[in-house]
């Protein structure tokens, strides 16, 4: 089993694991973000593990396929869209519970080093019609992001 783990820092915190048990088995996302305002915000991995200015310098999606942005159940999405977490209230407590087939703790979408962003706005999921939709979901700026480490099993 790979284990791995980020801690996001920005407007928002939070702590987020991701598990896989075979190398091409789907990989589990557990955590909390703390600090959300009210409803849907964009979650993806981003290319780089690069926060030396802020989570700007993570480039854009992780997109080792070079598809267009999409939703996690689409066949046509970047390897790093997960889509959104959506917290009920305001400024609580927001469990994150995702279970994905295409990141991967190893091999050509291993998202180990790289950075996870979570965003002000919804991730439209490449159908919004706005001019971002089929490259970032339009959403919005980037309040936390972490890079993706191993952790400890
Ligand atoms: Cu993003
Ligand atoms: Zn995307």
């Amino acid at each position: 089993m790979v284990k791995a783990v980020c801690v996001l820092n920005g407007d928002v915190s939070g702590t987020v694991y991701f598990e896989q048990n075979s190398e091409t088995g789907p990989v589990v996302v557990t955590g909390e973000v703390k600090g959300l305002s009210k409803g849907k915000h964009g979650f993806h991995v981003h290319e780089f593990g690069d926060n030396t200015n802020g989570c700007t310098s993570a480039g854009a999606h992780f997109n080792p396929l070079k598809l267009d942005h999409g939703a996690p159940d689409s066949e046509v999405r970047h390897v790093g869209d997960l889509g959104n977490i959506e917290a009920d209230v305001a400024g609580g407590v927001t469990q994150v519970n995702i279970q994905d087939c295409q990141i991967s703790l190893s091999g050509p979408n291993n998202i180990v080093g790289r950075t996870l962003v979570v965003h002000a706005d919804p991730d439209d999921l490449g159908v919004g019609g706005h001019n971002l939709s089929k490259t970032t979901g339009n959403a919005g700026a980037r309040i936390a992001c972490g890079v993706i480490g191993l952790a400890q099993v």
